[in-house]
């Protein structure tokens, strides 16, 4: 991957901006729905959607596609709003939230809208799912089930690199780690799993419900690539994603440290804002701390010129 120009680094960084405000815009508007995941994915989104991901939403089934697994679907409204800007589907249908008959429900739908690979929703099954996709990619490309742990020579790559995002919540359920285990057995380098370790779930403090540290230490033991990161460093994360496509041997996991509710003051760390509907005002005021900060942002980037 090119080393990432100051241009581009700020467009991505307004582009997260925005998708923050969507997702405040959107989930107000429906009067229910999840927020301090999604907007704490923002920065990873905004990187994923306009510079790593190889895709083209004017084509949405092109065979190539890098694919890209939601695997904790209720973070979909900052998806939805990412696919928008990208161009697969008008930016007014955000407004169409968990409505009636809309495309965008609560949790995504891969038929109903372009750009949506899996449904999800049920948690816990989207790294094994994302793990048979790679399969099928090296399977696609060799022609044959036998791993290069087995002795072949053959890269594990396949055409595409599938890529699944995952919450810490998520990895508190059994199917989460045969997927793991599976993905490890297969030698699944071009398989990689971004973790949103944002440290809440829905009920409180994820070491207190019920712990995953040691996090890293459990994905190493498991055959795994372990980076760590902060996930609202794009450049960082982006060297991550590079670092991942150099490991030919296995698959890599990127646990992305992250704040809940990122860019909001109020949400902040706060679990209860993992859904809840906003009070009066709350809304307004988030939305008014986001531009603030995207005007920020652009003054500082002029001063660099
Ligand atoms: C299999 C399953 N069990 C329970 C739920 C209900 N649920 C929705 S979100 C959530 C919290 C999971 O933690 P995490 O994904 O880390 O949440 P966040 O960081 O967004 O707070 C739960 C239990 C679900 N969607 N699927
Ligand atoms: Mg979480």
């Amino acid at each position: 991957m090119d080393l990432l120009h100051e241009k581009t680094l700020h467009f991505l960084e307004l582009t997260a901006n925005r998708l923050r405000e969507d997702v405040i815009r959107m989930v107000s508007g429906a009067g229910s729905g999840h927020i301090a995941g999604p907007l704490d994915i923002a920065d990873i989104m905004a990187a994923m959607y306009f510079y790593v991901l190889r895709h083209d939403p004017k084509n949405p089934h092109l065979p190539e596609r890098d694919r890209l697994v939601l695997s904790c679907g209720h973070y979909c409204p900052v998806l939805y709003a990412a696919l928008a800007r990208a161009g697969y589907f008008h930016i007014d249908e955000l407004k169409t939230l968990r409505t009636l008959d809309s495309r965008l429900q609560g949790h995504p739908h891969r038929n109903a809208l372009p750009g949506i690979e899996t449904t999800s929703g049920p948690l816990g099954s989207g790294i094994s799912q994302a793990a048979g996709i790679a399969l099928a990619a090296h399977l696609d490309r060799n022609g044959s089930t036998t791993s290069a742990r087995s002795g072949q020579a053959s890269s594990p790559r396949g055409k595409y690199r599938v890529y699944c995002i995952a919450s810490d919540g998520e990895h508190q359920e059994g199917n989460t780690w045969e997927g793991i285990m599976f993905a490890a057995k297969q030698n699944l380098s071009n398989l990689t799993v971004i973790v949103d370790r944002n440290n809440i779930q829905i009920d409180g403090f994820t070491e207190r419900v019920m712990p995953l540290e040691p996090f890293s230490a459990k994905y190493e033991s498991f055959g795994w690539h372990v980076v760590e990161v902060d996930g609202h460093n794009i450049p960082a994360f982006i060297g991550a994603i590079a670092e991942a496509h150099a490991i030919f041997e296995k698959p890599t996991v990127i646990i992305a440290h992250t704040i809940a509710g990122k860019g909001v003051s109020f949400m902040e760390r706060d679990y209860t804002w993992h859904s809840k509907p906003f009070k009066e005002g709350e809304a307004d005021t988030a939305i008014k701390e986001l531009k603030e900060s995207r005007e920020r942002m652009v003054v500082n980037h002029e001063n660099k010129d």
